[in-house]
């Protein structure tokens, strides 16, 4: 009993799914289902769910055909995925059904759930962004692919050993991936290297063409993106490598063993690995590659699908647009002037007509040391052909600023997109993009007035702002399903595909019943992480406790440092103080640091060690704790943001562009302790200063002490007694007894007694004493229940902004004009 018929899908039986699992356990393991064991039973589950919504992916893709639509392909080295079950399930009309029979069956979803490999294809809020944004184009019915790397490990599973971070590689596609479809019909050759020759045709024109390269085989797997109950699976596309043709003997013979040892080494190597790194340019040549490769298979395919159904490629724009989330993907500039002047033979006018009119630039950061920067050595070796297309690029754009701004020398400089024996990725992707983003308001004015303030003088229409956004699908309807029940309850499920709708829950803030119902669910939700934490830390903490919460990747600039050192300070007061009231709180860490940097690994280490000591204190009688999480991920952080009471978003004003975690919290019903930063001043905004805690410089003042200077941590230090003493236990050994040096760098990072850094950059000190204020703050509203409640139940009802669907419909509105596509089955 197939369900072959598309007709089917809408009508799938618990029966029929039983059924589909049962074949599954029979034809992939040779067992029944009571033999499977867990990870075999998710397995044969995952691949039941894939035939519940194949027809519907075959369906959609042939109304896109049909329709003739304009696609949008989202460009990004990143999809922070999680695991993709759960989330299927919960987008499938049929959802019910397959919770029934996955129940008649005697397995545990949860078990089953659990079983999945997050797809960490991704480093943290860019990659996570990349795949709230496919969730919410197939949910609102938008003709997307997703396009991406392949990688075999993904971002590193961390765990923690001695209070320190070891990197171990995930594997995870060791026992293949269920949902996953091998197009080899779509693969592509990507050349590097090599030489640019220069040919005349018969007519007379020259041309340029690559001789003498090494080429690898790009095969793309298809993942299906299910929209909320609408039939509409869109595709993210990933692509692997692989030799073009396999090590054989006879290149041996011939004496060309290295070129092809090399050819298949490229290929192993070019997919192999993510780069860790958040907000920080590798500067490796392998990344460069990894940029080309997927851009170049990702803009052959677009143009040929194109071509495949038109005849002027002159008009490609009507019907695609490349986003290029931040400058990882700017190659695809270069890489589609190359196709449409070397393959169509467009003169250079019409080929950047073509382009300009197709590509378009998100910027997610101002971090000088993210600002991707190639030296024009590695460049042109690898990519000479990209390369003499871009040394082109900038000649023109060069001449455009000069007749723009005569005798304003400083203007090319600055703005050149080749200088200083770089190129430069932003400048290319805001010289050839049609429209520059940025993703929060803060950030795309800080954009504007100062990191870009020549580009934007010179061509302002070209800049927007797009607030990022996070998919309530994934991080309320699956992560907290207890309060998804209860919203619903009160205001019914329109707010599964708008979430302005949430706003009407603020009628019930000042309920008394309501408050109370809230807590209990925030209350069970604490419980549940507090058994995670008790399974994974061995730590008991207390679900009455606040759960004061900070998740997110370890930088300087996020100020994980100024977190743990109040906490510091709080265990001073406790124990100066034993006899003072104090409310008891949890305060929880999760983070990842990239592999190579030391300060982010040592303030893990730092963490750890205050949690050691502060947890094993009996005298303090467990009115503070520490936890750790080790290996935070998408699938962990479902359950934290659901338990957290206080959400941290402390970046130095200025720093974090956006943060999108601030916004899954929000929607949970945490209130955020925060700076004016990123998207934090716009939760403020909505849900009101009362109902937040903001504390800290501004990104004006900020900004000010950078360009001006005037700071002087050392002045702190000197003054303010309590600094001193949380200081001075970074190298008195009061945290590290069998090394009490283990912390200096920390220190002389903050007071630069050593090094010739500037001192204390991120502003920690400056903003201690504000922040030990907001905590306080924190604690005083936490005791008044009643109070609480009521701001968070706003907090939630005032996260409907923060919805993808409202930052996609803006991209749609403003950037890629697409149609929305109804799907029938
Ligand atoms: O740091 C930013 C976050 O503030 C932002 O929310 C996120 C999505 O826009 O992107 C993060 N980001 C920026 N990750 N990498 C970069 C620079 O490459």
């Amino acid at each position: 009993m197939r369900t072959g018929l598309i007709n089917d899908v809408v009508e799938l039986t618990s029966e029929q799914f039983k059924f589909k699992v049962s074949e599954n356990a029979k034809n992939i393991f040779r067992k029944t289902i009571d033999e499977l064991d867990d990870r075999q039973k998710f397995q044969a589950v995952a691949y039941a769910v894939k035939d519940v919504i194949i027809d519907e992916w075959i369906a959609t893709h042939r109304v896109y055909d049909k329709k003739d639509v304009k696609t949008v392909y989202y460009l990004s080295m990143e999809f922070l995925m999680g695991r993709a079950l759960g989330n299927i399930i919960i987008n499938l009309s049929c959802r019910d059904e397959i919770k029934k029979a996955i129940k008649e069956l005697g397995l545990d979803i949860n078990v089953i759930e659990d079983q999945e490999p997050d797809a960490a294809l991704g480093n943290g809020g860019l990659g996570r962004l990349a795949a709230c944004f496919l969730d919410s184009l197939a949910t609102l019915g938008y003709p997307a692919y997703g396009c991406g790397i392949r990688y075999k490990y993904g971002f590193f599973q961390q765990k923690i050993e001695d209070g320190y971070q070891k990197e171990v590689p995930e594997d995870w596609l060791r026992y293949g991936n269920p949902l996953e479809v091998r197009r080899d019909e779509y693969a592509c050759e990507v050349k590097f290297g090599g030489y640019t020759r220069t040919f005349t045709d018969e007519n007379g024109r020259s041309h340029f063409t690559q001789d003498g390269y090494q080429s690898i085989r790009a095969i793309p797997y298809d993942l299906p993106i299910v929209g909320y109950s609408n039939n509409v699976v869109n595709t993210l596309r990933i692509w692997d490598a692989e030799p073009l043709v396999s090590f054989n003997l006879d290149e041996f013979d011939k004496g060309d063993y290295h070129a092809a040892v090399e050819q298949e080494n490229l290929a192993k190597t070019i997919t192999e690995v993510l780069y860790p790194n958040d907000n920080h340019m590798s500067g490796k040549e392998l990344r460069l590659k990894q940029q080309y490769f997927f851009i170049s298979a990702s803009v052959q395919t677009a143009v040929k699908k194109y071509m495949d159904k038109h005849k002027d490629i002159k008009k490609l724009h009507e019907k695609v647009v490349f986003q290029m989330n931040d400058t990882h993907p700017t190659l695809t500039v270069a890489e589609l002037m190359r196709i449409l002047m070397d393959v169509y033979m467009l003169e250079w006018d019409e080929a950047w007509e073509v382009t300009t009119k197709c590509v378009a630039y998100t910027n997610h950061t101002i971090m000088s040391e993210a600002l991707e920067k190639w030296p024009i050595e590695l460049f042109s070796r690898l990519l000479p052909r990209c390369y003499q297309i871009i040394e082109e690029i900038n000649r023109r754009f060069c001449i455009s600023i000069e007749e723009k701004y005569p005798g304003d020398r400083g203007k090319v400089e600055r703005m050149a997109i080749i200088y200083d024996g770089q190129v430069k990725m932003a400048h290319l992707a805001i010289a050839a993009g049609f429209s520059v983003n940025g993703v929060a308001r803060l950030h795309t004015e800080i954009l504007k007035n100062q990191e870009l303030k020549d580009f934007y003088e010179m061509m302002p229409e070209k800049f927007n702002n797009k607030t990022n956004g996070i998919t309530q699908r994934r991080f309320l309807l699956h992560a907290n399903p207890l309060l998804a029940e209860w919203v619903t309850g009160k205001i019914g499920d329109e707010w599964i595909t708008n979430l302005s709708h949430i706003k009407e829950l603020e009628v019930y803030a000042d309920d008394r019943k309501c408050q109370k119902e809230f807590m209990n669910i925030k209350y069970k939700n604490k419980k549940r992480l507090a058994e995670y934490i008790k399974k994974h830390n061995g730590i008991d903490v207390d679900p009455r406790s606040i759960f004061d919460v900070q998740v997110k990747r370890l930088h300087e600039y996020k100020r994980q440092l100024l977190n743990i050192l109040h906490v510091m300070y709080l265990y001073n007061e406790i124990k100066e103080h034993p006899e003072k009231e104090f409310y008891p709180r949890t305060f929880v860490f999760g983070a990842k640091a990239a592999a190579g940097y030391k300060i982010a690994k040592l303030t893990i280490k730092l963490i750890n060690s205050v949690a050691d000591v502060i947890n094993n204190d009996a005298s303090i009688e467990g009115k503070l704790k520490v936890v750790f999480i080790e290996d935070y991920k998408v699938s962990n952080a479902e359950i934290i943001f659901a338990a957290a009471d206080v959400s941290e978003q402390i970046s130095t004003a200025s720093k974090e562009a956006s943060g999108t975690g601030n916004m899954k919290f929000m929607l949970n019903g945490a209130l955020t302790l925060g700076t004016m930063d990123g998207a934090n001043v716009e939760i403020v905004e909505e849900v009101g200063e009362e109902n937040a805690f903001i504390f800290g410089l501004s990104s004006d003042e900020v900004i000010n002490y950078e360009q001006n200077g005037g700071y002087d941590p050392m002045k702190i230090f000197n003054e303010d007694m309590d600094v001193r003493k949380v200081l001075m236990q970074l190298i008195n050994g009061f945290y590290a007894p069998d090394d009490p040096e283990r912390f200096r760098d920390i220190y002389n990072s903050l007071l630069n007694t050593k090094s010739t850094d500037v001192a204390d950059r991120y502003f920690i000190l400056k903003d201690f004493r504000a922040y030990i204020e907001a905590q306080k703050a924190v604690e005083e509203a936490y005791k008044d229940e009643k109070r609480w409640a009521k701001s968070a139940i706003l907090n939630v009802a005032n996260a409907g902004k923060f919805s993808s669907d409202r930052t996609i419909e803006e991209y749609v509105k403003d950037i890629w004009k697409l149609k929305k596509v109804k799907v029938e089955v």
